[in-house]
């Protein structure tokens, strides 16, 4: 092939990736349940390499599927299994630029571990606040391409709301530059949201600025059981009234997410009873904190609301009601085929959708088992379903989200369409949406040689 050895000459031998050996990393899922195959990877450093690649690409016709740390559960970041596209990995633009403590920004470029800017702005005395289980592999890139989510969004936002800047190498192979670090820049259209959440089909973010936040000195971790997902809100309720301007993190936990993760990680969950759970956390740096979440939680107890509860007396206890949490999704993937929903409701309606969505799942799908777990102070709930090895998953996501639609909530609340969701986007957004997103990638990508297929918003009109 004539474009691998143009593709050679441009970054060298190290820079292009064809021996399946190489690639195979690159061409799954993390669930391995998506397989594709690609041409070559391509490993640039630097958005000048990017830019030669699309140019390239483009010039053959040939399509570029950019990938982080390959961590998304949408299938967003995978080839086809044509075999003629290249996955382009950003991983090799990994430098940690600047980071200003004052002005509260980092510059990073893309192939950044989270994990490693978390650390920086860290050893800064400043956080990085996104919190999520593959923090330790994913990339900055691609939270930012797929706007990820997590477990501090409810008090710091998604990651939309933490970039400041942006670098992007266009479709037509052309750089953009728009790495500010201004809080306040309302010059002109705010043209780098377009790219953040769009999945690399409009263009391949190469740089980011990002917000930092001030540190908290004093942190709260606390795993509450409730008696079910409505106990839960009711909670939810009290904990905004009582202290709800330091809350970080309030994540739902069903008794089978508990389950699992015990029985694979032989992890043990501190308050007994088996039932629902809530994971509290409470963040702040002006003393009395502690004192004041024991307060609203002693209400809690006393009420009923809470049924029983444990605080987390070092950083150690922390981390272990932490590992319950985050292993779920490993858990899962131990316990056989499972159809995953990332769902989000209005808050008030999130008891009312479990309860639906189990009813419905249980009369369809005998043997079905409900991994209802999240982000439920945003009203985004996990509700995976483990299901015998035959059963359809459009079935059981048909099933799900037209219970979602009905509460007029979202069929993707973090983890982006990708390739796994596009025939359900197509279903839940109205005609004038997809008609609007179509007009954006013809304009932004007219060749659609990034990332096709992917998001794929409007292709049936
Ligand atoms: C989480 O909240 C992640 O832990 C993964 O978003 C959710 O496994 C999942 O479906
Ligand atoms: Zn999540």
């Amino acid at each position: 092939m004539k474009l691998i050895g143009e593709l050679r000459a441009l970054l060298g031998e190290s820079g292009v990736l064809t021996d399946p050996a190489d690639t195979s990393a690159y061409t799954k899922d993390w669930k391995h349940t998506v397989e594709g195959s690609a041409a070559c990877v391509v490993r640039p450093r630097t958005a000048e390499e990017v830019a030669g690649v699309v140019r390239l690409a483009s010039a053959a016709h040939v399509s570029v599927i950019p990938q982080g740390g390959n961590t998304g559960l949408a299938a967003g970041a995978i080839p086809d299994p044509s075999g003629t596209q290249i996955v382009l990995t950003l991983s090799r633009m990994n430098a940690i630029r600047k980071l200003d403590p004052v002005g509260m920004t980092v510059e990073v470029e893309a192939g950044c571990i989270v994990q490693a800017v978390q650390d920086a702005a860290r050893a800064a005395g400043r956080i990085l606040p996104v919190a999520f289980a593959a923090e330790g592999s994913a990339q900055i890139g691609g939270i930012v391409s797929t706007n990820a989510g997590g477990s501090n969004v409810l008090r710091y936002g998604m990651t939309r709301q933490l970039v400041l800047g942006l670098e992007v190498v266009r479709a037509d192979g052309t750089i953009l530059n728009g790495l500010r670090h201004l809080r306040k820049d309302n010059a002109g259209y705010d043209w780098k949201q377009l790219y953040i959440g769009s999945e690399g089909t409009l263009g391949i973010v190469t740089a980011v600025v990002l917000r930092l936040m001030p540190q908290p000195k004093f942190v709260v971790t606390s795993l509450l059981s409730v008696a079910d997902p409505r106990a839960a809100l009711d909670l939810l309720k009290q904990m905004q009234d009582g202290i709800g301007d330091v809350i970080t993190a309030f994540e739902l936990i069903s008794p089978y997410s508990i389950s699992i993760v015990e029985k694979h990680f032989g992890l043990k969950c501190p308050v007994a009873g088996g039932g629902w759970m809530v994971l509290l956390e409470a963040s702040a740096s002006v003393p009395g904190l502690r004192e004041g979440v024991d307060e609203a939680l002693a209400k809690v107890l006393e009420s009923g609301i809470a049924t029983d509860g444990t605080v987390a007396e070092s950083e150690t206890q922390a981390a272990q009601i932490w590992a319950l949490r985050e292993r779920i999704t490993e858990a899962e993937l131990k316990e056989g085929k499972s159809v995953k929903h990332d769902v989000s409701v209005p808050i008030p309606s999130v008891p009312e959708f479990l309860r639906e969505a189990e009813e419905k799942l249980r009369a369809s799908i005998p043997g079905a088992k409900i991994n209802a777990f999240g982000h439920l102070g945003d009203g985004n709930i996990h509700f995976n379903v483990v299901v015998p090895p035959v059963t359809d998953a459009k079935v059981v996501n048909r099933l799900v989200h037209d219970i979602v639609a009905l509460h007029e909530g979202s069929i993707s609340a973090e983890h982006g369409i990708g390739s796994y969701r596009v025939d359900e986007l197509e279903r839940y957004r109205s005609e004038s949406e997809l008609v609007l997103m179509k007009q954006i990638k013809n304009a932004l990508d007219p060749g659609g040689i990034l990332n096709p297929g992917k998001v794929n918003a409007g292709s049936k009109i």
